[in-house]
Formats: C-alpha cells, sequence, structure tokens
C-alpha cells in the first residue's frame, strides 16, 4: 500500500503561448510541465492550483477553467489524482524560484519530448478547451498503457 495524493496543474495560455516550468525539485524534477503541486489540507483544487502558480512562478493565473481529473498510477502502488486547469491571463511577472524555472513556448512548440510522457496525449485537449478525464498507467518514468474520455467542450 503506498499513498495516494491529490495534486493540481494549471497551464497559463496567453498571446498564442504556454507559460510552462522546468521543474527543479519534487515528483517529475527535471522535466519540463505545467506548474502546480499537491493539495494542502482544506483547500479546493482550484486554490490549490492557484497558490502553487503563486509559489513556483510569482504570478496569480486569472480567468481560469477546469478541465478535468486524470489519475496517474504506478506500478509500485503509488498513484496519484491530479485536477487540471487553464488560464487565460495573469497578474505578475514569471519569476525563478527554488521550484521551477518559466518558460514560455509557442503552442506548435510544445517540448513533449522533455514532458511527462502522458501529456502529449491529453495536453492537446487543453489547448483545444476541451473537458476530458484520463488514466495513466507508469512503472518508473515509462507509461505502459492509458484511457482517455473526451468529454467536449467547456
Ligand atoms: P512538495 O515538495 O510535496 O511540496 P508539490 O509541489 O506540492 O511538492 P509535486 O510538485 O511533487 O508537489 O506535485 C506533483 C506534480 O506533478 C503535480 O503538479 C502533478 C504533476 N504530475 C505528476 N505526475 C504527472 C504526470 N504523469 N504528468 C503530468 N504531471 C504530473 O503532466
Ligand atoms: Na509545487
Ligand atoms: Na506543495
Amino acid at each position: 500500500w503506498k499513498a495516494k495524493d491529490i495534486a493540481t496543474l494549471m497551464f497559463i495560455i496567453k498571446d498564442g503561448k504556454i507559460l510552462l516550468i522546468r521543474k527543479k525539485r519534487g515528483l517529475g524534477a527535471g522535466k519540463i510541465n505545467g506548474p502546480g503541486g499537491k493539495l494542502d489540507p482544506g483547500e479546493t483544487p482550484e486554490q490549490c492550483a492557484v497558490r502553487e502558480v503563486q509559489e513556483e512562478l510569482l504570478v496569480t493565473p486569472e480567468n481560469i477553467s477546469y478541465h478535468g481529473i486524470s489519475l496517474f498510477q504506478f506500478t509500485d502502488g503509488y498513484s496519484i489524482h491530479v485536477y487540471i486547469f487553464s488560464a487565460t491571463d495573469f497578474k505578475g511577472t514569471p519569476t525563478e524560484t527554488d521550484e521551477a524555472i518559466p518558460l514560455w513556448f509557442e503552442l506548435d512548440r510544445i517540448p513533449y519530448q522533455e514532458m511527462w510522457e502522458d501529456d502529449g496525449i491529453w495536453l492537446p485537449l487543453v489547448l483545444k478547451g476541451q473537458r476530458f478525464h484520463g488514466k495513466y498507467i507508469f512503472d518508473g518514468d515509462s507509461m505502459v498503457d492509458h484511457e482517455l474520455v473526451n468529454l467536449g467542450p467547456l
């Protein structure tokens, strides 16, 4: 038996670009991902997503949409449920912190080869304004199975 975590991801998409991070520590350190992290006691997923972007990049996302939930199940028993959000605006200036380096990418140049293997499957649905849910089985860093259900437009 291993812990089940609940976490969030927030993709700020503005002026044809997406704000990603090079993660410096935690699960997926070294990879490029959206900012996000684990739920603190008493907060909603959206509150967590906003707080994590504030902590990691010193910006506050605005005009937020909820896309859905993804379950990541690792073969060692660990699992993490991730609530996925996007935002079309933000306040502040993306800034490097102890946790993350901010990186902007054109929407047709997202560095999927430096991201978690599942991102290439569902991040295009975020860009298209779709809701979805999915389940992804990982053996270490390798995805061995997945199911994705597209739930239609936001
Ligand atoms: P701590 O050190 O616990 O405070 P925290 O930032 O709260 O760190 P972290 O970064 O370990 O937690 O949370 C895990 C992050 O990794 C969440 O944003 C979700 C994300 N994540 C985990 N598996 C993922 C996967 N397969 N694909 C993906 N993001 C994943 O795109
Ligand atoms: Na975090
Ligand atoms: Na955290």
